[in-house]
């Protein structure tokens, strides 16, 4: 039997999203299954290596009950971030550069020497050099924001770009830290870290597990968001978006107009 063509399905998502222009879910016409839609997140990321992009990081997508019930998947995820995505804390974005952006408040990690997958991770701050509030802001490339467990994979967790606040030290406890997202000075989303899978250091494990199933290693230096705290918003043009983490401070982020 010949298997889903995971080379055009990544063409497909690719020119989705340099043009802006949403596409149909594929993976149930094309029999997209986990595995081929890893498969089409890594052609989708050589593409962009291909024309000078350089990976940075990893992030995880749905550890968290508010995010999978927003989506109606529920498997947790993980994608991959390179040096484009990145937006400068207090940046701005082209709004007409995405689909229907939506911004969510997570943790970020920067990550020092790791174990190799399989084998658990020692001591956290070993593992992690610092960490920073974040703001996520993702952009299904399927039409109305809709899509399957392999859909969401193969479009590489919907990620778009991201911003980091300041970096700092590992404070003692990660697993209860309280978690806003501001837009226009108005709290629109409000949670707590301990909805990242109980605690966000777990995140890291199961990025470390779920990513080395698939050859990927975690690297010393890549950042690594641990997915979002809360429901995303939609990103609308002129907004201002501010996500703060209790004692890690906070991560700006302003739309064009
Ligand atoms: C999938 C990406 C999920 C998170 O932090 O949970 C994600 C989506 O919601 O489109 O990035
Ligand atoms: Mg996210």
């Amino acid at each position: 039997m010949i298997g889903p063509d995971v080379a055009g399905i990544a063409e497909r998502l690719g020119l989705a999203a340099d043009t802006a222009t949403a596409t149909g879910q594929l993976a149930a016409e094309t029999g997209l299954d986990v595995d081929a839609a890893y498969a089409v997140q890594t052609a989708l990321l050589r593409r962009r290596l291909d024309r000078g992009e350089r990976l940075v990081g990893l992030k995880m997508g749905l550890t968290s009950r508010a995010k999978m019930a927003q989506v109606g998947v529920d498997e947790v995820i993980w994608g991959r971030l390179t040096d484009v995505m990145r937006v400068p804390d207090g940046g701005t974005v082209d709004v007409g550069a995405y689909i229907h952006p939506r911004v969510e408040p997570e943790v970020a990690f920067l990550l020092d020497r790791l174990p190799a997958p399989g084998e658990p991770i020692g001591d956290f701050s070993e593992a992690v050099r610092a960490v920073a509030p974040a703001i996520e802001l993702i952009d299904s490339r399927y039409a109305d924001f809709t899509f399957s467990l392999p859909d969401v994979i193969a479009d590489n967790t919907s990620a778009a770009s991201f911003v980091i606040g300041p970096w700092s030290p590992v404070p003692d406890g990660l697993e209860n830290l309280g978690v806003l997202l501001e837009i226009d000075g108005r709290v629109a989303q409000v949670g707590s870290t301990a909805a990242i899978l109980g605690d966000p250091r777990r995140a890291l494990d199961e990025g470390i597990r779920l990513a080395g199933r698939h050859g990927v290693r975690l690297r010393e230096g890549w950042v690594f968001l641990a997915g979002a705290a809360t429901a995303a918003v939609p990103l609308r043009p002129g907004a201002h978006v501010r996500a703060v983490v209790e004692k890690l401070g906070t991560a700006t982020l302003r739309a064009s107009s």
